[in-house]
């Protein structure tokens, strides 16, 4: 069976996503794009999906017979509108970070899954699938005893001039918010924000850096370095320090050099190229689920504790180092 996909929201990852469907992974094909400026779905189709139809809503896309599974790649704020509509049209939906930009927009989702009965939404959390991290996680789960602190770090070169201070939370950040509580198996109970001095490459409303510092049920300190105008590239770090030991997410493989007297490598500067491989992975396993009429790896559950924490971390900003209590309602059974 080939998956009739449609994409709303064809902008850097949107496209990015269409085009590895029909160019790189089995078993599905993009047939419809919606986007609000019309001319980038336009632009998409041209490039890479030239059989798409383009719809002028994302609602009119998900209701189109012609459509198996939807792709939501919209910005952030527009996502629970057109998971909730996938929802309702019993369709698979693979929807980008985040699920919902609050935890009651998280919730809905959770409820509207909840009642359909079976899951149909999966998040683009792709750390999950990076070869990296799951070498880390079966290291961390049987090699360097319990975990007791984690010390991680999110570098961008550069953010565009409209980000803003609660968005290294919610649009970078969330990244580690997801991918540590499946590392190390445990949920956040406390976070703490941190400001060293700001940056000069910061602005009035961004404080750059941040550290938050999250505390886990089972006791471990986790501090993530949040450094999204760091100029030198695009670089995630993650240790954990177990009872016994100690292990790193391994770097992107580099050339090492020798050259004008100098020991060098390159680190990289896009996020689109630091994770390309488990892009591949996660959309190839969405294609897989959404064929049996599902959806697999992180869930709408998954989306929604990063939302309550996100949610957390942020008031943790406002709070000037004081601790927020982060409080998880009981995970319905369709999560277990
Ligand atoms: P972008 O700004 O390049 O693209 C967003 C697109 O959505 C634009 O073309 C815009 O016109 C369209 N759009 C906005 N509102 C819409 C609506 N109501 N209906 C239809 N289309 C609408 O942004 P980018 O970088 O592609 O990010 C999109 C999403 O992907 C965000 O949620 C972001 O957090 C996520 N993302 C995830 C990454 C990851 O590593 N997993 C990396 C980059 C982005
Ligand atoms: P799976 O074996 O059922 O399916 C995932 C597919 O991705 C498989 O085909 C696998 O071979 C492939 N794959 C995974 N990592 C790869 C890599 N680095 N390179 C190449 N191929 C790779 O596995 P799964 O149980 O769905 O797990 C996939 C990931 O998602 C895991 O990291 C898992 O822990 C996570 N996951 C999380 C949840 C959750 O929400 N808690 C649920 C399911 C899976
Ligand atoms: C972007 O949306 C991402 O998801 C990237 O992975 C992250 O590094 C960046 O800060 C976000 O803006």
């Amino acid at each position: 069976m080939t998956v009739r996909i449609g994409v709303i929201g064809t902008g850097a990852i949107g496209r990015d996503h269409a085009r590895r469907i029909n160019h790189v992974l089995g078993g599905a094909k993009i047939v419809a794009l919606s986007d609000v400026n019309r001319a980038s779905a336009e632009a998409v189709k041209a490039d890479v999906a030239p059989d798409a139809a383009i719809f002028e809503t994302g609602e009119a896309l998900i209701a189109s017979p012609d459509v198996d599974a939807v792709l939501v790649t919209s910005w952030g704020a527009t996502h629970e509108q057109y998971v909730l509509a996938a929802i309702a049209a019993g369709k698979p939906c693979f929807c980008e970070k985040p699920l919902a930009t609050t935890a009651d927009g998280g919730k809905r989702i959770v409820d509207a899954e909840v009642a359909h009965g079976k899951r149909l939404v999966q998040v683009g959390f792709m750390r999950r699938y990076d070869a990296g991290y799951v070498a880390l996680k079966k290291v961390v789960d049987s090699q360097i005893g319990a975990p007791i602190m984690v010390h991680a770090a999110h570098r961008n070169p550069a953010v565009p001039e409209q980000y803003v201070t609660p968005m290294a939370i919610h649009d970078t950040m969330i990244h580690e918010i997801d991918v540590l509580r499946w590392l190390l198996d445990d949920d956040y109970v406390s976070a703490r924000v941190l400001f060293p001095r700001a940056s000069a490459r910061s602005h009035a409303k961004l404080r750059d850096p941040q550290i938050v510092i999250l505390e886990t049920a089972k006791g471990t300190i986790i501090d993530v370095e949040i450094f999204v105008n760091c100029h030198y590239g695009y670089d995630i770090q993650c240790q954990v320090v177990g009872e016994d030991g100690i292990a790193n997410l391994p770097d992107p493989m580099a050339i090492p050099m020798r050259l004008g007297a100098r020991q060098q490598s390159e680190i990289l500067t896009d996020w689109k190229d630091r994770f390309i491989a488990s892009y591949d992975v996660e959309l190839q396993d969405f294609i897989h689920a959404a064929a049996r009429g599902t959806a697999s790896g992180p869930s709408s559950w998954d989306g929604y504790v990063a939302a309550i924490t996100s949610d957390a971390c942020v008031s943790a900003q406002d709070a000037e180092g004081a601790a927020v209590a982060i409080n998880l309602p009981a995970r319905p059974a369709l999560y277990n």
